[in-house]
């Protein structure tokens, strides 16, 4: 690297640091090309994105199919807001209502935006539907959730930096331990006010922490009973990473035909986000049933950006891509792989102790304090070998790759992995 080439990425470091508020920590490596699993900096220097944007670019960096969808549009009618139809938004709601398998869509742009959408839009249900009393309904929540980050959203999470000095908090959310049926059980059984439970089916950031094998289903049957609605956020989760269409497909395989399988768990409420674009375009969006959608009434919800032309556009492009590439396939099969070459290390290695995740959405957990900077150390390590990731909880480090990585470039992957940490072998 030369000193010219050095001051390239420095200049753009402090660009950031000057001008941009400091609400991120980013791993110093400065991007500007990306195309499929593979991301080149500034320098010139080629990566493999293990990070993937946090499971947006599902279908690889610059997919041609999408951008290609996405110039035509843009080029043809890119907003009319929501005070006009327009000819292709009916046509992304149709397509994307059959590929999920639910009666109606409510396009949004962000993750956060689809959460609040998805809340509102149960306790709506809970008032007109269910017939909670006003202002009464609770929505059930778990601890160490991540679901975005406006002020409704962070006063039901318990990231203390993630909350601090952002008060007062919203009320009527109860929070219970993840993964555990009798909480959920006890919590239904003394609130009938109840009207939501909303979970991730493996927690992200909380790092990848997969629930016990039945647990989603079982939890699905309990709100069932008490009529509550089951509300999954498969921002994260969704489009393919857990090699499933949906991590609540479970062992369900429709996605390579047209959703009318069986899936593990059907939501009552479904939110996506991030991959519903592949990465080229803010695209979220909740799914649900007339029973459910059909209390959102004019004037109630909206976006001016909601549901765009280019949005719609690109989001049944990418959708496409998910299908025509048998992604959740690749997913799951890359995902097996992975983990077990994981474990072939770790039986001999006292730096990382674990790894776990389903699909492509997978961590390692090393084997230091939560405090230590040995993870950043290693992820710094990994991109000078070739490779970015990025730590969650100081000591576990995360890897999605883009779904649409080779068999040979996964093992490729491996090996820059394993050579990294037996760097950092004590
Ligand atoms: C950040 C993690 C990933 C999400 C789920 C809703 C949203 C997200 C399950 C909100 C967003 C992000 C956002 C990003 C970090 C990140 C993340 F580290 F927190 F866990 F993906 F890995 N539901 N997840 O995971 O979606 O409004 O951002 O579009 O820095 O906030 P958004």
């Amino acid at each position: 690297m030369s000193v010219t080439q050095q001051s390239l990425s420095q200049q753009a470091i402090d660009l950031e640091n000057k001008y941009g508020a400091h609400n991120y920590h980013p791993l110093p490596v400065v991007l500007n090309r990306g195309e499929g699993v593979y991301v080149w900096d500034v320098e010139g220097k080629k990566y493999y994105d293990f990070l993937s944007a946090y499971s947006a670019v599902n279908q690889g960096h610059c997919h041609p199919a999408i951008v290609d969808a996405m110039m035509k549009q843009a080029k043809t009618l890119s907003l009319t807001s929501r005070a006009f139809h327009n000819d292709i938004l009916g046509k992304y709601e149709k397509y994307a209502s059959e590929y999920f398998n639910f009666d109606k869509i409510l396009p949004m742009n962000t993750g956060a935006e689809a959460v609040e959408t998805a809340l509102k839009i149960c306790r709506r249900w809970a008032y007109e539907v269910k017939g909670i009393d006003e202002n009464e309904a609770e929505i059930i929540v778990c601890e160490n959730n991540f679901h975005g980050r406006t002020t409704t959203i962070i006063s039901f999470s318990n990231d203390a930096v993630a909350r601090k000095n952002f008060g007062p908090y919203t009320d009527g959310f109860i929070k219970i331990e993840y993964d555990n049926l009798e909480a959920l059980q006890t919590t239904l059984e003394n609130n009938p006010n109840v009207a939501g439970f909303l979970v991730e089916p493996i927690q992200g950031e909380a790092g990848v922490f997969v629930p016990s094998e039945g647990y989603l289903k079982k939890a699905k049957a309990l709100c069932e009973k008490h009529n509550v609605l089951f509300i999954a956020d498969e921002v994260q989760t969704g489009i393919a990473r857990t090699g499933r269409l949906l991590a609540t497909c479970g062992d369900c395989t429709c996605e390579k035909k047209d959703c009318s399988g069986t899936p593990e768990v059907k939501p009552d409420i479904l939110i996506l986000g991030k991959a519903m674009s592949g990465g080229a375009y803010p695209v979220s969006a909740v799914l649900a049933n007339d029973s459910i959608m059909n209390v959102i009434t004019p004037g109630s919800h909206g976006s001016t950006f909601g549901g765009n032309p280019i949005a719609a556009a690109v989001a049944m492009a990418a959708l496409n891509v998910v299908k025509d590439e048998s992604l959740a396939e690749n997913a799951y099969i890359l995902g097996e792989l992975f983990r077990s070459k994981m474990n072939e290390y770790i039986a001999t290695s006292s730096i990382c102790k674990l790894v776990r995740g389903k699909g492509l959405l997978n961590a390692i957990v090393i084997n230091d304090t939560e405090e230590s900077d040995t993870a950043w150390n290693i992820c710094l390590k990994l991109r000078d070998n070739g490779l970015l990731a990025k730590p969650t909880h100081g000591n576990i480090i995360r890897f999605a790759p883009p779904l649409v990585m080779t068999e040979a470039e996964l093992l490729d992957c491996v090996s820059i992995i394993c050579t990294t940490l037996k760097e950092f072998e004590i």
